[in-house]
């Protein structure tokens, strides 16, 4: 199975939240991290795949479709891999939930 990647840099608080999020799951392995090169410009590549967003984390899938934003990209590591549960269950408490709700 091709496994998920995150284009990521190591020391964004952003992108770390991800690696915690499965590490506490026990799904690092499921994930491969790709670093990206924080001197450098994004390149033309990830720029395409992200349609020109050049913030990081960024998850690609299996079939390659791209989702932007650390707290969407939770969600979505939170419903493909929902043992052990990380989120909380009352939805008002999910992270686009609270987001939109202080928004
Ligand atoms: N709201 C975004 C913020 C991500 C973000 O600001 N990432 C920083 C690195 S810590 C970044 O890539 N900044 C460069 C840019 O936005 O072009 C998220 O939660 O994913």
């Amino acid at each position: 199975m091709t496994k998920l990647t995150i284009y990521h840099i190591p020391v964004c608080p952003f992108c770390q939240r991800l690696e915690i999020l499965l590490s506490l799951k026990g799904r690092q392995n499921d994930v491969r991290f790709q670093v990206i090169d924080i001197t450098q410009p994004r390149p033309a590549w990830l720029l395409e795949k992200t349609r020109g967003t050049t913030a990081l984390p960024v998850l690609e899938t299996a079939d390659g479709h791209i989702i932007k934003e650390s707290l969407v990209i939770m969600e979505y590591l939170e419903a493909i891999f929902p043992e052990r549960s990380v989120a909380q269950r009352d939805p008002y408490w999910t992270p686009t939930s609270t987001q939109k709700a202080f928004v």
